[in-house]
């Protein structure tokens, strides 16, 4: 059964709360979503009554906490449909996972003069990665165009793929546009190349279905606190044939089989790449978020974000002024616009006042900024706890803060 708008509202402590003596309209959950009780409640009750370090306790509490953790990945597996849960590394982030496969799949293959395809709507953290292995193994970074209307241009990426490309890595959906990438037919023909293909899930595991093996993907990344989970905790799909022949990303307890002075072996997958305590309660955590997407209905949330998107767009189209940025066909839950000669970070501060909680600036994707010639954008991001109601405000906000700053 479709939960109501208002069960879903009632789920979130925080949206209770008012901000500058108003409501509080949270539109910047690209950025981080809230968090649903169910989360909060699952972080608490494993503090509470089962927490101890796990994989290696013989005691009760260690075998309950490695059991939880251990559960949390086989969901993550099924919510993105992974062949097997060996193939989920649990990391703090999407950044993390991309570092990983940067300095593990990276180090392995590169040679000077290959190439690493990225594309110009990259957020930094599925950039800088490549520019740092790039930088040590003399490979070159190339860059797939933007069209005007923020679709990736598909002749750019046709141009630019070739033998020499070794791995595509590419955004599932555009945190500055919404747009969301064909990254199916993408990997498809990157592959045609013998390249490796590299998905940042940050943005799409909040509003899509995500099938990995529908894909193809050989890695794909993302963070559980933008899908209503809890900070610190992330995840990196690998198809497990190259998990098992990349080396290592960090040295320590819990990821090898036996050691010596010299010399050591690494533990079977997954924990060959979870060196040190691991994140359990974020796991858990995430594994409360990945509930509540399910009961929730992940279609039902796409519909809901997009008729807000659609809502606001057509908003913004009526008032004078306003350059929408990113106008692809299909998009995710992201409005991101300009207002002529008003700094975006003035209506950012006049919308907070209001209680509204916007994004301005260029939100870690400096080259699409450069792309379209701007500094910044305002940007409203959705998740499926805001309402029509929270768009109508925030559009009488901005005609309230462009009378005052114009
Ligand atoms: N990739 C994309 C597409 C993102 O949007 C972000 C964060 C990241 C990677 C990094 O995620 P992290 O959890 O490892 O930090 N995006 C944003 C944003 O749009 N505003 O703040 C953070």
């Amino acid at each position: 059964m479709i939960k109501t708008a208002s069960d879903i509202r009632s789920s979130f402590p925080i949206l209770r709360r008012e901000v500058n003596g108003k409501p509080l309209v949270y539109f910047d959950n690209a950025a981080s979503s809230q968090k649903p009780i169910q989360v909060i409640n699952a972080i608490d009750n494993y503090y509470r009554n089962h927490h101890a370090n796990i994989h290696r306790g013989v005691h009760a509490l260690s075998q309950e906490a490695t059991m939880m953790y251990e559960d949390a990945r086989l969901a993550v597996a099924e919510f993105i449909n992974a062949e097997s849960a060996s193939e989920i590394i649990f990391t703090r982030g999407a950044t993390e996972g991309i570092n990983l496969v940067a300095q593990t799949l990276g180090r392995q293959i590169l040679n000077e003069g290959d190439e690493i395809l990225v594309t110009f709507m990259e957020h930094h953290s599925n950039l800088v990665p490549w520019q740092m292995i790039a930088q040590e193994k003399g490979a070159v970074i190339k860059a797939v165009e933007v069209t005007e209307d923020g679709q990736l241009d598909q002749e750019s990426f046709k141009n630019l793929l070739s033998k020499r490309t070794k791995i595509f890595a590419v955004g599932h959906v555009s945190n500055t546009l919404g747009t969301i990438n064909p990254v199916k037919e993408m990997a498809h023909a990157a592959h045609q190349v013998g390249a490796y293909v590299v998905i940042d899930g940050a943005q799409s595991t909040p509003h899509l279905k995500v099938d990995v093996q529908n894909i193809d993907a050989d890695f794909y990344a993302a963070s559980g606190h933008k899908m209503y989970g809890p900070t610190g905790i992330g995840f990196l799909y690998g198809k497990k044939n190259l998990l098992n022949t990349i080396p290592p990303y960090h040295g320590g307890g819990e990821m090898i089989s036996r050691v010596s002075i010299e010399k050591s072996t690494y533990a079977e997958l997954p924990f060959k790449f979870e060196g040190g305590t691991p994140n359990m309660a974020g796991a858990i955590g995430l594994h409360a978020a990945i509930d509540f997407i399910r009961e929730t209905d992940i279609q039902h949330i796409s519909d809901v974000e997009e008729r807000l998107e659609n809502k606001l767009t057509n908003a913004l189209k009526n008032i004078e002024g306003i350059r929408l940025i990113g106008t692809a066909p299909e998009k995710a839950g992201v409005v991101s616009f300009l207002v002529d000669g008003v700094s975006a970070y003035d209506v950012g501060v006049i919308l907070d006042q209001l209680g509204i909680a916007v994004r301005t600036g260029h939100h870690c994707t400096e080259p699409l900024m450069d792309r379209y010639g701007i500094r910044g954008t305002i940007r409203a991001s959705f998740a499926v706890y805001n309402t029509e109601e929270e768009v109508e405000i925030m559009v009488n906000a901005l005609n309230r803060a462009l009378k005052m700053l114009s």
